[in-house]
């Protein structure tokens, strides 16, 4: 099945003069990592690609871009295929639907469950059992990779590893299992360092992050008779420390260890009255909530962007909470 799929993918891509690769919006380091491991998979072919992006702050992967080729969006953009990574639904492309909607060929390569507003594509390859989908292009492709100068494998596997780094916040999330330490070893047989990488992707901050997170972290409260932690970060905090959020961790690692907190909501104002909403549980599923704010992502994780003032955002998220906890 791996194989085929990387050989039909070939195959659809050998008909395109041009190739965009994608991912979701608020990218993150399993989908925006993947795409460096996969462009370089796409060279060795003879295939030129460009990775498309929002134009978002990309600093945090600046020891793995070395050579990509990355471009932000431009309406006036068309590529003959596009290859979307780690996520399956328009909705989660925001403006770079238009590359899917403009492009010949489509394929999609993804490890979330199946959102409303499914990608049509003509090649789709999701496995929600994936841990990253990282690990899914490193297993689609290990045959092609094996064949590489250990310079290059070495470079792949410390994208493989950094996405899995991130999908399973350093080996703690429920998605730790015995397949990913075992890929995890044949990363480390290619030579990577993990305590190195760790150290690159996770503890990578400036003073003024921490400042912004233990600001965050003072907002936080108890709903819902103790069972739902709330936080939030909101615009004026960002502006005042002239910190920008964007693409950086989320708070929300530092206080996923509450033992009380049956779910978590945490608020971060992105823009005036725009709100980037983070969800996590260990008990309820956070997605199908999310859903309903045309946001998505996994059932223990997952996020959404609402607008309004805070007390309203809240109270929305509350509610929502207070469904699902009844429900469970
Ligand atoms: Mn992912």
């Amino acid at each position: 099945m791996e194989n085929n799929f990387s050989n039909l993918l070939f195959v659809l891509l050998s008909k395109a003069e041009s190739i965009a690769l994608t991912t979701h919006l608020n990218s993150d380091g399993d989908g925006m990592v993947a795409l460096f491991a996969l462009q370089e998979i796409l060279w060795q072919k003879g295939l030129d690609s460009t990775i498309i992006s929002d134009g978002e702050d990309l600093a945090r992967y600046d020891f793995l871009m070395h050579k990509a080729e990355v471009l932000p969006f431009e309406e006036s953009m068309q590529y003959d295929a596009t290859i979307v990574v780690d996520c399956n639904s328009y909705d989660r492309l925001g403006e770079r639907r238009a590359l899917v909607d403009r492009a010949d060929n489509v394929a999609v390569i993804d490890h979330h469950i199946l959102e409303h507003n499914p990608i049509e594509g003509d090649l789709l390859h999701i496995d929600y059992r994936q841990v990253s989908v990282g690990a899914m292009v490193w297993q689609l492709f290990e045959d092609e990779i094996k064949s590489y100068e250990p310079d290059l494998r070495n470079f792949i596997a410390r994208c493989t590893y950094v996405s899995i780094l991130n999908d399973t916040n350093n080996f703690v999330n429920a998605n730790s299992k015995k397949d990913v330490f075992e890929l995890a070893a044949k990363l480390c047989d290619e030579g990577i360092e993990p305590h190195v990488l760790n150290r690159e992707f996770f503890h990578n901050y400036s003073a003024n992050e921490i400042l912004y997170n233990g600001r965050t972290l003072s907002t936080l409260t108890m709903e819902l008779d103790g069972r739902v932690l709330f936080l939030y970060s909101d615009y004026a905090l960002a502006q005042s420390l002239n910190y920008d959020p964007e693409n950086k961790m989320s708070v929300v690692r530092h206080v996923q260890g509450v033992a009380e907190a049956e779910g978590v909501i945490y608020c971060q104002e992105i823009s005036p009255d725009v709100w980037k909403v983070s969800l996590r549980s260990l008990i309820l599923n956070v997605q199908e909530i999310a859903a309903r704010f045309g946001g998505g992502g996994h059932r223990r994780a997952s996020g959404l962007t609402i607008e309004g003032s805070l007390a309203e955002v809240k109270e929305t998220l509350l509610r929502e909470f207070e469904k699902a906890l009844e429900e469970a």
